[in-house]
């Protein structure tokens, strides 16, 4: 027998239960069918006493965090045990390395080291994402104070002028925005039955902006599961569709919280229909207001059938009655029941109940909330108003019952020994460490690197390997961030997030021990879309100008900055206005620079007409060694717009290797600087299958000028186009300014999509041109009173008009005409 359950790992594997993170983000998710074998030992794992009931199967250790069922048969002599445990973690990752696709997420579970098993059933990796000012960072604050975090609560804009603890940045506290995700952890006591259980949170509060979004990109890469936050009033907004992109990106389970419900015009069911039309994610309530608006009370318990309230100063006091208010009764069962046929076209166990016209039990109904939320087949709905310090808590508990812990979720890596073979990861603390470093941030004390480890113990004081530099570098401080403080850890364990110091490394590197050769797969980064040229107004801060630049770069991917040797101008791009205005403004505040910007400019493209053909030939003799280099082919566009594409064709040696891989370098950097703009180019490809060699005059130097010469040459003749970017554009406000909002919007030339009417705000979807979109944002406010609010996002590429390409073109012949005249 093998040390390891593999009749097990084998007998589960064409039903793998958990969830698979693909390697290549952005994969369709490949859920499992849970069998029903599963079912039952899913469901056991929230009922011990069904468990046993059930499937006759008794848990492995005992006390409130056993959760973990094995036959009696496999119940040992501890010593025994711990050597067992050992070679099956080992024989376990050796499955998880040959042949990935056979082991399931249920067989690495299944051999866990029970004392392992019991830390990580209790840990839970998550993030806060919505849309912007939903009340995330208010929630959060919540959070820390009844986890005893903190020791008071203070507010976003609030009166006191603290701030809220995870907004620590003194622009976030001015601003009253959250500006980068912030990091915490915090213990939760989860009382059920009379029993009281420790779950152990590492939490990620996020911007809504859509400027940041890198931000809730790389939390959600790295977390298990997520806390998506509505407003009661508005419901799904422009960015919760755009955190549900990521969270399906990513794989990430949610549950919902319908926030300020003590807001006018609340309405939670609204909020919830949004969900499975708008996200298309099937969700119901699993809690119903009692009262609403400024009478909003509590919650009932849909799945227990309990009134929920908050008694104390700060809502801190949960008080649980089994008398439903009357007037709440009605709506109570009827949600109930929805909430039952909803999970029954979701689940198997809830669908047979169903059909058989039986009760499903408390323990049915939350094991099968937490195996379709999982599964990313179901979100349950909370409700409940952060600011009123209302059924925050219930919130919590809702992330223990129905969020996965790190074992449950499937992440894989590539072996880069073995042609990047995809390997599973196994969050066993004795495997060999595996981690990613998803967030870099410069503290007072050096850089921090935000690490998630994934396999392995990752120890203060131990070497690790950057996979993508082959560098070894050692730990030398290990810290659990608590927003811009930190605890100090000797280590961390398997399925954990923490931060180092003095890790010097790139965001998305992957670190090892030495032994393996995995890597993880990068997060998807967004474009930049606008840029501007900045300088210091003092020649002697360049110093610290170039250190904040340097900074900003690495800690933000959407942050990119490029020196135009011929304006000798520096160049900063980014997502949007604010993106850029926060850095500008941190640049002064943090580094005491004050800088000069130029107008934004919209990050225009090129891209190729048609199809053309080129034949050549760069030749100088000017005495001495000369420049030889004849390159033929053609270009054409690659048909979408994106990447460019080089190729080489070349038979019977006409061109070396050595000098093709120069030729590709022209082409790329040719790409970078297209000649119709000077913009980057798009979508164009290039193939070069003739060319000839001079002994003796032909160089690297020489095939990489003439490909650069060649292309310029065949682009400028094929047509070319000035692309712009077109930007998706929401806006709201209050329904008595929409003539003047559609207006403005129309003196833009903006296409709109569609409008929805609330009860007293609308909402405008449109799409336009980021040219036409400067200063609008002062348009807007004027012509609401301040109310209006817009966002606006990246969508596509799009020919620009021709009167545009037209000006565009002029003004960069100009230009560089001026520039030859000097
Ligand atoms: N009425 C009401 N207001 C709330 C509630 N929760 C938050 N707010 C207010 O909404 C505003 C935004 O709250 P934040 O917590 O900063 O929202 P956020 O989602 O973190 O915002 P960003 O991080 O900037 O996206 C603040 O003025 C809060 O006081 C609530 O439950 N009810
Ligand atoms: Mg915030």
């Amino acid at each position: 027998m093998r040390p390891y359950s593999l009749a097990r790992s084998l007998s589960s594997s064409s039903s793998p239960s958990g969830l698979t993170r693909s390697a290549a983000a952005g994969r369709l998710p490949r859920i499992a069918v849970v069998t029903q074998n599963q079912n039952l030992l899913r469901c056991a794992a929230a009922s011990p006493a069904a468990a046993v009931a059930v499937t006759g199967l008794r848990p492995l250790s005992t006390g409130a965090a056993s959760c973990r069922y094995r036959s009696p048969l496999l119940s040992l002599s501890r010593q025994w045990q711990q050597r067992r445990n050992s070679s099956a973690a080992a024989a376990v990752a050796e499955h998880a390395a040959a042949d990935p696709e056979t082991l399931s997420q249920q067989a690495i579970i299944d051999n866990l080291d029970p004392k392992e098993w019991e830390r990580l059933s209790r840990v839970r990796n998550i993030g806060i994402a919505a849309h912007i000012d939903s009340g995330k960072t208010t929630a959060t604050e919540r959070v820390l104070y009844y986890t005893g975090r903190i020791k008071a609560i203070h507010e976003v804009r609030g009166r006191d002028n603290v701030g809220a603890k995870m907004d620590s940045m003194e622009l976030e506290r001015e601003k009253g925005i959250t500006i980068q995700s912030a990091a915490t952890f915090c213990d939760w006591v989860k009382k059920e039955n009379g029993k009281e259980e420790k779950y152990h949170f590492n939490l990620i509060d996020t911007p809504g902006h859509i400027d940041f979004t890198i931000e809730v990109e790389r939390a959600l890469r790295v977390l298990d599961g997520a806390v998506m936050i509505l407003c009661a009033v508005s419901g799904v907004q422009s960015q919760t569709i755009t955190v549900d992109r990521q969270m399906k990106r990513y794989n990430v389970p949610r549950i919902s919280f319908v926030n300020k419900m003590d807001r006018m015009g609340a309405n939670p069911f609204k909020a919830i229909e949004q969900i499975n039309n708008k996200l298309k994610i099937p969700a119901a309530a699993v809690q119903v207001p009692i009262g609403a608006e400024d009478e909003f009370e509590g919650v009932v318990d849909l799945i227990r059938m309990k009134a929920i309230y908050n008694e104390g100063a700060r809502g801190e006091k949960v008080v649980e009655k089994d008398e439903i208010p009357e007037k709440v009764r009605p709506i109570a069962e009827e949600r109930r029941k929805m909430l039952i046929e909803m999970l029954a076209d979701v689940d198997d166990e809830i669908a047979e109940l169903f059909l058989e016209e039986k009760e499903p039990t408390v323990e049915q109904i939350k094991a099968a909330i937490r195996r379709a939320t999982i599964s990313l087949k179901f979100t349950p709905v909370f409700m409940g108003s952060a600011l009123a310090n209302k059924s925050i808590q219930p919130l919590l508990d809702g992330v223990c019952d129905y969020l996965p812990n790190p074992s449950e979720v499937t992440n894989t890596a590539l072996d880069q020994k073995r042609k990047e073979a995809s390997v599973k990861l196994v969050p066993y603390n004795s495997l060999p460490f595996v981690g990613l470093a998803f967030k870099l941030e410069e503290s007072n004390f050096g850089q921090l690197t935000y690490i998630r480890v994934y396999q392995g113990t990752l120890r203060k004081g131990a070497y690790v390997f950057n996979a993508r530099s082959n560098k070894k570098v050692k730990v030398p401080r290990i810290v659990r961030m608590h927003a811009d403080e930190m605890e100090e850890v000797q280590e961390i364990g398997a399925g954990e997030i923490c931060a180092v110091f003095g890790v010097d490394c790139a965001s998305g590197d992957t670190f090892t021990d030495g032994q393996l050769a995995y890597t993880m797969s990068s997060m998807f980064v967004p474009e930049p879309v606008i840029s501007l040229s900045i300088k210091p107004k003092n020649t002697k801060d360049s110093g610290n100008f170039s250190k904040a630049i340097a900074r900003f770069q690495r800690e933000d991917p959407t942050f990119r900055v490029s020196y135009d040797p011929e304006s000798e101008q520096t160049i900063i791009s980014g997502m949007g206005e604010l993106h850029l205005d926060i850095y500008v403004e941190r640049m002064r505040r943090e580094y005491r620079v004050d800088c000069e910007t130029g107008q934004p400019q919209v990050a225009y493209r090129e891209t190729i007409g048609n199809r053309v053909e080129f034949d050549h030939l760069l030749k100088k003799q000017t005495g001495g060694p000369g420049d030889y280099a004849r390159v033929a082919g053609w270009m054409e566009p690659t048909g979408s717009l994106d990447e460019n594409k080089f190729e080489e064709q070349i038979v019977g040696g006409a061109i070396s290797e050595k000098f093709l891989f120069a030729c590709e370098k022209g082409f790329h950097l040719a790409c970078e600087k297209g000649p119709l703009i000077g913009h980057r180019v798009l979508g164009t490809k290039m193939v070069i299958n003739d060319g000839a060699t001079h002994v003796t005059d032909s160089s690297e130097m020489a095939f990489k000028n003439a490909t650069q010469q060649a292309f310029r040459k065949a682009f400028m003749e094929s047509n070319p186009v000035v692309l712009e970017p077109l930007m998706k554009t929401v806006v709201t406000a209050p329904i008595e300014f929409q003539g003047d909002v559609i207006a403005l919007l129309n003196k833009r030339n903006a296409t709109i999509n569609d409008t929805e009417t609330g009860v007293d705000e609308f909402t405008v979807h449109a799409d336009c041109s980021l040219n036409n979109m400067f200063g609008f944002s002062s348009h807007l406010r004027a012509a609401t009173q301040g109310k209006g609010e817009y966002t606006m996002e990246f969508s596509h590429y799009e020919k620009a008009p021709m009167q545009l390409q037209k000006e565009l073109i002029a003004k960069y012949q100009k230009a560089q005409a001026e520039r030859h005249k000097k």
